[in-house]
């Protein structure tokens, strides 16, 4: 119908169409314009079509990670304060809670071969990237996002695992930061930093609830009990008024939960009873993504299993992916250097420029210089700049 009319309009004769010059200068103009914004959307370079508004790519930053640096990405649970209200959690340490955050910093460093050790206490977990890592050429926000996406994910989708009957009535969300320390002493001394944080909270919490639970006083009063004490006037109040010693109180509270590689676990660890109420556990989880666990995990139901799978390694696997694969959690002082010196040597080794590391950085070098080389092309490129 459409064609009739057309055709009606402008008449044809012997197969050619007759245009007005009206119609005829309307047509050039017309496609001149569609040339035109052609040219200006798009432009091909190679056969490759690029869009004249890829240039706004020109002001993403680099965020890389300084090169041969430890790098520290913390993720901590933000406003757990209600959130742990919300769901009521057990004071001062839930250990549901604390075998939650432990599976999901597993599903993480189990994800992340890269990622050395981790350390969690309270509502916060710390992931150490090997100086060497070329993970994602370094980006900081591509590695922060993935790994607090993926714990936040894993934390959900764990929870009834670990609680049953209590439905997630608020969503948990998680902040993180990354930052990069230059030596093998600053990492260490960071681990250290906090285990000792762990420690001050801990003592404080178990004394400020004893005196609320079993003593049965007030915010306030707990407060004002423990005003200006230091630790061992706490630890005398533990035992003179409630009889416990807090040295026997469970090794996870007191000293947080360290995530290795079992090919750093001494011998000797492995044999060792399980959390919470000793210093090691052994905790493996599945390195797929998208595999749901397909059985409740042994660390959570048996607080004295010596060993706890989570999923369950195949024997099938092989070995270097089975030892990439299986994450150990051990609940041990890390403050003393005998911890990377004796009892898990290599965990942090001096930087050196090894193999791994000149591969890394050439390997960096190279795409950095494609980078730049590219966006110098297109800056110079004349179908660029004319468009
Ligand atoms: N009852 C209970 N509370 C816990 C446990 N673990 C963490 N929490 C709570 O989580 C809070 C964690 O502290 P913060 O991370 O400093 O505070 P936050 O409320 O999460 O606030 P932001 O991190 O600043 O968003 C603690 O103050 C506790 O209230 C636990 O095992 N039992
Ligand atoms: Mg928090």
């Amino acid at each position: 119908m459409k064609q009739r009319r057309w055709r009606a309009r402008r008449g044809v004769d012997d197969g050619h169409v007759h245009l007005s010059s009206d119609e005829l200068h309307h047509h050039i103009n017309q496609t001149l314009w569609r040339l035109a914004l052609r040219h200006w959307l798009c432009f091909d370079i190679g056969g490759m079509a690029k869009s004249a508004y890829e240039y706004v790519k020109l002001f993403e930053v680099d965020d890389r990670l300084p090169l041969c640096t430890w790098t520290v990405i913390r993720i901590d649970g933000h406003d757990f304060y209600h959130f742990t209200r919300a769901h009521s959690f057990e004071h001062p340490n839930d250990i549901r809670a604390l075998r939650l955050m432990n599976d999901c910093a597993a599903a993480v460093m189990s994800e992340w071969p890269d990622i050395v050790i981790s350390y969690g206490v309270s509502d916060e977990y710390s992931f150490v990237l090997h100086p060497n890592s070329s993970a994602y050429d370094r980006r900081r926000s591509k590695l922060i996002s993935l790994v607090v996406s993926r714990f936040t994910a894993e934390y959900s989708r764990r929870w009834p695992q670990h609680f049953d009957n209590i439905p997630l009535r608020i969503l948990p969300t998680f902040d993180a930061r990354t930052v990069s320390y230059p030596t093998d002493k600053h990492i260490k001394d960071y681990l250290r930093w906090r285990q000792v944080d762990c420690h001050i909270n801990n003592l404080y919490n178990t004394t400020y609830w004893a005196l609320r639970q079993q003593a049965n006083i007030t915010a306030e009063q707990a407060h004002a009990a423990l005003d200006k004490t230091n630790s061992a006037q706490k630890n005398e109040m533990l035992f003179s008024q409630f009889g416990i010693n807090y040295n026997n109180q469970p090794a996870m509270y007191r000293k947080g939960s360290i995530l290795i590689r079992n090919n750093y676990l001494a011998t000797q660890t492995m044999t060792a009873e399980a959390t919470p109420t000793t210093d090691t556990a052994i905790v493996t989880a599945s390195s797929h993504s998208s595999s749901l666990p397909t059985a409740s995990p042994a660390s959570s139901s048996d607080p004295n299993s010596g060993t706890d799978n989570v999923n369950g390694i195949s024997d099938a696997d092989s070995k270097g992916a089975r030892r990439r694969r299986t994450v150990i959690c051990i609940h041990e002082d890390l403050i003393d250097d005998s911890f990377y010196t004796e009892r898990h040597v290599g965990i942090i080794p001096h930087i050196e420029m090894g193999k791994a590391a000149l591969k890394a950085t050439k390997s960096l070098k190279r795409q950095q210089y494609k980078l730049s080389h590219t966006s110098e092309e297109d800056s110079h490129n004349p179908t660029l700049s004319n468009g």
